[in-house]
């Protein structure tokens, strides 16, 4: 993997680039549409790439691992050829996962051990394991094993947590080091910054994972509950520090505007599940603003869901009041098109966002549309 900053924002921290991964490349800054299971639920992958134009997608170790298993993953040849997307993949590690999702989670040293929420059989993930997980995957970059500390949490926690995380990376590393990749391309390893809502841990942890030299590097830890401002304080405070020339991804954000407002502090990379579960109730994102688009308001407006040039094709084609009906008829269309409107916008946003940081008008447009984008329709 190669990064290739091509261009700094001098009004903002916003920076222009290009990943080169054996799978294709990526213009920073991008969004990273959540397949967790293989799948970006309700779109086909072809959608994804003439529809969305998604350049690169992630996936999760912890719910591919439980299912279809690595079995079954090796013999098809790694995720890419079992669901047919040959661009770029981003797997997380399994740690946030298993915090979110698993039953009687416990954590040592070795690892964290976790009963599975589908079956509730017990299994433990390590730094190793993980990492052999995802090259069995087959992802072309992979995540080291964290510990995302709960928000709010003790100085205490915050502390003792960065360290078991840091020194899980140093054995992500060496796993790493003394493995091969199992498919014939390059997995790039990211470690992940964290140290809860406290600026000095953070600090600290920014400088222990830059030192690991590793390819690119990720802040974790953010969008749990903190305020926003503190989000952004956190995400300012780390770019400051992190390496200029290796691509920083900011895990687990946000809305659009979380979005501008993160790209302008030095991100280049972000995911999150908003757009794709929201859209499954109905919430909508545009340049306007949000729409609930379940709302009666709806049901006679036969204006285009978006008529902007870069929204979804199906989004200039299909009316409000037609998705409007079908979401109140529980029509699996209704999620098919809303997620694609979504996932759409999301890539447009960032799509512009680099085309403006080129250019030189980034931070105007930024200032202009980030109160319009929070507007409820
Ligand atoms: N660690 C990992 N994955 C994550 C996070 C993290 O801290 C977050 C935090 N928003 C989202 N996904 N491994």
């Amino acid at each position: 993997m190669q990064f290739d900053l091509q261009h700094t924002d001098p009004a903002t921290d916003a920076r222009a680039g290009q990943i080169s991964t054996d799978h294709g490349t990526i213009q920073t800054p991008i969004f990273m549409p959540v397949g967790t299971l293989g799948t970006v639920k309700g779109v086909h992958q072809r959608e994804l790439k003439e529809q969305v134009r998604a350049q690169i997608i992630l996936g999760n170790t912890y719910h591919l691992y439980l299912r279809p298993g690595t079995e079954v993953l090796e013999a098809a040849g790694g995720l890419h050829r079992f669901m047919q997307w040959d661009g770029p993949i981003l797997t997380d590690s399994g740690g946030y996962q298993v915090f979110s999702l698993a039953h009687r989670r416990k954590i040592t040293e070795e690892g964290a051990t976790f009963a599975s929420h589908i079956d509730g059989s017990k299994h433990l993930f390590s730094p190793e394991s993980s990492l052999a997980i995802q090259r069995s995957i087959g992802a072309d970059i992979v995540m080291a094993f964290d510990e995302c500390p709960p928000y709010p949490s003790t100085r205490k926690y915050a502390e003792n947590s960065m360290h078991l995380t840091h020194r899980w990376l140093e054995r992500c590393v060496a796993y790493m080091r003394d493995s091969e990749p199992r498919y014939g391309h390059s997995q790039a390893l990211f470690p992940i910054v964290q140290g809860g809502s406290y600026d000095d841990l953070r600090r600290q942890s920014c400088e222990f994972i830059a030192s690991q030299n590793q390819p690119g590097n990720a802040i974790g830890g953010l969008s749990v509950g903190e305020p926003i401002p503190d989000m952004y304080r956190i995400t300012q405070l780390c770019c400051d520090i992190l390496p200029k020339d290796k691509p920083r991804y900011l895990m687990g954000v946000g809305t659009p505007a979380n979005i501008l407002e993160c790209i302008s502090r030095g991100v280049d990379m972000f995911d999150c599940v908003l757009p794709s579960r929201n859209a499954r109730h109905g919430m909508l994102y545009t340049r306007q603003g949000i729409i609930n688009i379940r709302n009666a308001r709806w049901k006679n407006d036969h204006s285009p869901i978006d008529d902007h040039p870069e929204a979804a094709p199906t989004s200039q084609l299909h009316s409000k009041a037609y998705l409007c009906h079908l979401i109140r008829c529980n029509e699996l269309l209704a999620g098919q098109l809303a997620t694609l409107h979504n996932l759409a916008f999301y890539l447009s946003l960032v799509r512009e966002a680099r085309q403006r940081i080129l250019d030189g008008s980034f931070r105007e447009w930024k200032e202009e549309l980030v109160p319009q984008l929070e507007r409820k329709l």
